[in-house]
């Protein structure tokens, strides 16, 4: 099973280090492979201002789970991080989210995949295209299109030797 996408996104407790040791962490889910990493992108805060800015990534992986067993895991993953969310739209240590799961849709209590923010956020956008230029998402389109009709403002690539 190829074209999963996981959106990972820290603002607290060390993001860029929580956001390496996630990839790490994903690469011992069950059935599953990691294809592809963007790199990590440094993003102002969608939602309330008095938060840290985020770092942000997405993933490719190729797996045999479904799209509810793998959420299972991504749970695991954000819960041995430490997980903290403060308040709505606020700050934590560890947010993993399907962005894509190849061509379905699912909308249910646990999942809505495609993720419904997609459209809006440059920060899942810009690293989604650098790993899959020719991603056509469904309901959504392709992906250069998306890019297009999303400011990039803010958003900046790290360098991670300079680190
Ligand atoms: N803002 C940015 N820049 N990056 C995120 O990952 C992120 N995640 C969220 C909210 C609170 C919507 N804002 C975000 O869940």
């Amino acid at each position: 099973m190829n074209g999963v996408f996981i959106g990972l996104g820290s603002n607290l407790a060390d993001p860029i280090e929580q956001v390496i040791t996630a990839i790490e962490a994903l690469q011992s889910i069950p059935e599953t492979k990691l294809v592809a990493q963007s790199s990590l992108y440094a993003s102002p805060p969608m939602g309330p201002q008095d938060q840290p800015d985020y770092i942000n990534a997405v993933v490719e992986l190729s797996t045999e789970l479904s799209a509810h067993k793998l959420l299972d895991q991504l749970q695991v993953i954000e819960q041995q991080q430490g997980r903290v969310r403060l308040r709505h739209w606020g700050e934590r240590t560890l947010d993993l989210d399907i962005i894509v799961y190849g061509e379905q849709v699912i909308d249910d209590e646990r999942l809505h995949i495609p993720h419904k923010g997609l459209a809006d956020r440059s920060f899942v956008l810009y690293p989604l295209a650098e790993i899959a230029t020719n991603l056509t998402i469904p309901k959504f389109g392709n992906i250069a299109d998306l890019v297009q009709n999303c400011s990039r403002a803010g958003l900046n690539k790290i360098n991670l030797d300079l680190i």
